[in-house]
């Protein structure tokens, strides 16, 4: 049966259809003003071969509406996915706010949050390399308020005044419309190598940070320093952090762009599926708080949004967890319609002066107005507020509030005086009122000049996979420019950051390497070109932050890791068995892949269901595999060159491999076991993530602590796989 419409007028409706005993239970089709539709399949006509009749009312309803159902997409994020959950704090920081959302200890406030790419167009793939959106709306008693942060802690630019440009020079390129969600094109790289600002975003774009293996699986950050303010009215600055539980996870990149072809979907069917299976995912929210004396305190300025604190210096402070709990019931009206605004604020959260915010601010309803067509948008049941709203701005497109009475104005005294203003003791909204003075510019403060210190300290934070892979990036999205003069550029650069790091990606692109650093000799923004200014080339004092790389995340678990099990007829099933459970026991989610769908009869006739075929899916779409024994099923992959091939790939990507010893048949055909049979056999093979036992019990323990792992990169060191 369909489910009920919720409208604002819901109840009177079902009274007025109770009192003139309509009956609805939802199951007939009708126009949009109520008429039950007795012919769906034939519009009207003169004659059964006739021509189409224009008095056709049904008809011309339906085509009108189906004309107009899409709006325009995000310019930025438009490819996003969202859930349902709930914040709960565990932990009062009441002494640096008064917002009730961190003064109340086990609220359970609702949460809506929409996570997106930021290139690509609404049907672009998810696992384009890229900054990922990271958009919490909170429905707290106080009103909403949106965190619209991303999975980087820091951005491209210092000033919103950038924006546009690096919008421009990101999305695919005008005259062509090529190419689509992604980085590596000229005018990226053209912007890129102009901005010096940007290096220390670029070294996390580069990072397999912008390449989630899950939406579940990356941190969220504010990215802005806000400000806290607590009820005696002082100021805290802030950052905040979401930390997930699952840990920090990435694909490799050749997996990612397989991925895109596979299963382009495949991050919101991943969050989808997790919710579905009751295995929400979750985040701790986490806040570096920083006393307002302290303000100039540090390397860096707090408004400059290009840098990070370092956990270091000062540590996140975890305060409450997001759960998300429920899919939306429908994309359109929800994760389409949601509109998000760093402006949303509550009493006792406020914004700073970072000029990158303070842009922000104006961009987000004006965006919403052309997207939604209306201010009316606040309206939609996604956007509104649990707290009531009651003011005197009425009408315009859409409006669904049907306000009563005569007074729409304030002051009054015909309605009373209402709504009145609340005072701050009442919850009212002030501003912190920060002191000013100052002349009026355009500018920019020395404190913001630094923008390789940062850089380098991310880069020298990664582990040596890490590095290797982000140097791998620069030479993929370099290597697509065609432009020398951009690659050169970059590589002047990528000096200021690392020297290897230039060397390295010069020589593959076929350039000089750079023998010394060469000072920048740019002018001040004053004299000239905005974009030359001379940048401090300055280090940080901390030469390396552990919180900086995913080698250092919790690796403890392997829940709703996916795994393929690699099976045909004639199967063990007590070796299918026997892991199935332990892998599922422990959260996992197994899948039998066969060479063909339907099922498959075990050694001793038991039937299996298949899930995946080796034609409709593919190993990137999985953590890791595992070969039972059984002879016919082992024979059957032997020579099925799709089971060779995934199993070639899993490798290639550093996965988990696990074999029971009878099914080492399969494993011989394979290119990395031809090469490298031994580091199967050594003591150590597990520490490597090769399981081969004939023992299923101990097989799944071993395995299942491989799977947390996540990934063995070392391997990419030990064979280069042609998978
Ligand atoms: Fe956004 N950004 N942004 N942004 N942003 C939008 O608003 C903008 C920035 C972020 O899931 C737009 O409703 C300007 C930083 C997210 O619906 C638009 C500047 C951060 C989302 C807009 C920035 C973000 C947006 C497009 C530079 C991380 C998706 C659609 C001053 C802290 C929200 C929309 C969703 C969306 C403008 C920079 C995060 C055009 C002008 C920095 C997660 O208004």
């Amino acid at each position: 049966m369909a489910k009920k419409i919720k409208t604002n007028q819901d109840s009177d409706k079902i009274k007025d259809l109770e009192q003139n005993k309509v009956y609805d239970d939802g199951t007939l089709l009708t126009t949009n003003h109520g008429l039950k539709i007795n012919d769906n399949q034939n519009s009207l006509k003169t004659g059964e071969r006739g021509g189409t009749l224009i008095e056709d009312f049904i008809l011309r309803e339906k085509i009108h509406h189906f004309d107009h159902e899409r709006i325009p997409e995000r310019i930025v994020h438009a490819r996003g996915s969202a859930a349902h959950g709930i914040f709960e704090l565990y932990e009062s920081i009441g002494q640096y706010t008064k917002a009730k959302l961190f003064n109340e200890v086990g609220v359970k406030v609702p949460v809506f949050v929409r996570f997106s790419t930021v290139a690509g167009s609404r049907g672009s793939t998810d696992l384009a390399r890229d900054v990922r959106g990271f958009a919490v709306k909170f429905y707290t008693s106080e009103g909403n308020y949106d965190l619209v942060g991303n999975n980087m802690p820091v951005f491209f630019i210092q000033d919103a005044i950038k924006f546009p440009d690096l919008i421009h020079a990101v999305k695919p390129e005008p005259h062509n419309e090529i190419p689509q969600a992604a980085s590596a094109h000229d005018t990226f790289w053209d912007f890129i190598s102009l901005m010096p600002e940007s290096m220390h975003m670029i070294m996390w774009v580069m990072s397999d940070r912008a390449l989630p293996r899950s939406l579940r699986m990356m941190e969220g950050f504010g990215v802005h320093t806000f400000r806290l303010i607590n009820k005696q009215g002082e100021s805290h600055f802030v950052k905040f952090h979401w930390k997930p539980l699952l840990g920090i996870h990435s694909v490799a990149w050749d997996e990612a762009q397989k991925i895109s072809g596979k299963n382009a979907d495949f991050h919101r069917q991943d969050l989808w599926e997790a919710i579905e299976s009751g295995a929400f995912p979750e985040w701790e929210l986490g806040v570096q708080i920083i006393p307002e004396a302290d303000e100039h305190n540090y390397e860096f300025d707090l408004l400059d949004s290009t840098k990070l604190i370092p956990e270091e210096i000062v540590p996140v402070r975890r305060i409450g967890k997001m759960t998300l709990n429920r899919n939306p019931d429908n994309f359109f009206a929800e994760t389409e319609q949601v509109a998000f605004n760093p402006g949303h604020l509550i009493p006792g959260i406020d914004i700073t002066n970072d000029p990158l915010l303070q842009g922000r601010l104006f961009s987000y309803t004006d965006t919403q107005l052309s997207r939604l067509g209306t201010h009316n948008f606040q309206e939609l049941p996604i956007n509104r507020p649990i707290a009531p709203v009651h003011n005197n701005q009425r009408d315009g497109h859409m409006r669904h509030t049907i306000n009563t009475g005569r007074v729409n104005y304030e002051p009054n005294a015909l309605g009373g005086g209402c709504p009145f203003q609340a005072k701050a003791s009442e919850g009212g909204f002030t501003s912190f009122p920060e002191r000013i003075e100052s002349n009026k510019l355009r500018g920019r403060s020395k404190s913001f000049f630094d923008h390789f210190s940062q850089a380098k300290l991310f880069f020298n934070s990664q582990s040596d996979a890490e590095k290797s892979h982000l140097t791998n990036a620069l030479c993929f999205e370099l290597g697509k420019v065609e432009t020398v003069a951009i690659r050169e550029r970059m590589i002047k650069m990528l000096t200021y950051i690392d020297k290897g790091l230039a060397a390295a990606v010069a020589v593959y692109l076929g350039l000089k390497i750079p023998k010394e650093i060469i000072p920048f000799n740019g002018s001040l923004p004053a004299d000239g070109n905005p974009n030359d200014y001379n940048p401090i080339i300055t280090e940080s004092s901390l030469k390396s932050s552990a919180a900086l790389s995913m080698e250092n995340t919790i690796m403890d678990s392997i829940i709703t890791r996916k795994v393929a099990f690699l099976v045909a007829d004639g199967v063990n099933e007590e070796s299918v068995k026997a892991v199935k459970d332990k892998l599922e026991t422990e959260g996992a989610v197994v899948e039998l892949v066969a060479p063909k769908l339907g099922f498959i009869i075990s050694k001793n006739n038991v039937e299996f269901e298949i899930h995946k075929s080796l034609l409709t899916t593919a190993s990137v779409l999985y953590d890791a595999v595992y070969v039972p024994a059984g002879i016919n099923s082992v024979a059957t992959l032997a020579s099925e060159p799709d089971a060779i091939h995934f199993l070639n790939e899993a490798f290639k990507h550093c996965k988990a491999i696990a074999v029971d010893v009878d099914a080492l048949q399969v494993l011989e055909q394979t290119y990395f076991y031809i090469k490298l049979p031994k580091q199967f056999t050594d003591k150590d093979a597990a520490t490597k993530g090769f399981i081969v036992n004939n023992d299923s019990n101990a097989l799944a323990t071993e395995f299942a602590k491989a799977i947390a792992k996540h990934r063995f990169w070392d391997r990419e060191k030990l064979q280069k796989v042609p998978a």
